[in-house]
């Protein structure tokens, strides 16, 4: 009789198979379990002013990014693409009893704005980011 050997064959085929499907969930939740934890202590935005995508009205503007942990200032940048140009490095509000956020003014003149943030967290990993506005006219 050959339709047992095509059945054993079909048998030992599906469990090479069901092991490839066992090894790929087994290296998911590995990166589940060693990753996801580490990427929670990376500086996440929290919030921020203007929150993306908002529009504010031209003039003095405070701009506050805020963020789930520590951050090391010092070691964190700001800076502006908008009307008068692209990559103003901006100056920080300097604020040492808020430690999870980076602050800067500006004066600001109608048109498209992207905020660019990179923050070094206490835990020595840098994150980067974006955030759009619009500063509109009076
Ligand atoms: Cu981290």
């Amino acid at each position: 009789m050959r339709f047992p050997s095509v059945v054993l064959r079909s048998i030992a085929v599906s469990s090479i198979a069901f092991r490839s499907v066992l090894l790929r969930a087994g290296l998911a939740l590995a990166l589940v379990l060693g990753v996801v934890p580490l990427a929670f202590a990376h500086a996440v935005l929290v919030s921020s002013t203007p929150a993306d995508g908002a529009s504010a009205p031209a003039g003095p503007l405070a701009l506050q990014l805020r963020y789930n942990s520590r951050i090391d200032a010092g070691r964190s940048r700001l800076s502006l693409d908008g009307p008068a140009g692209a990559g103003q490095v901006l100056k920080l509000d300097a604020d040492p009893a808020a430690q999870d956020r980076l602050a800067a003014h500006i004066e600001a003149m109608p048109g498209q704005y992207v905020l660019h943030w990179q923050v070094l967290s206490v835990d020595g990993h840098v994150t980067r980011g974006e955030v759009k506005f619009t500063v509109t006219g009076q």
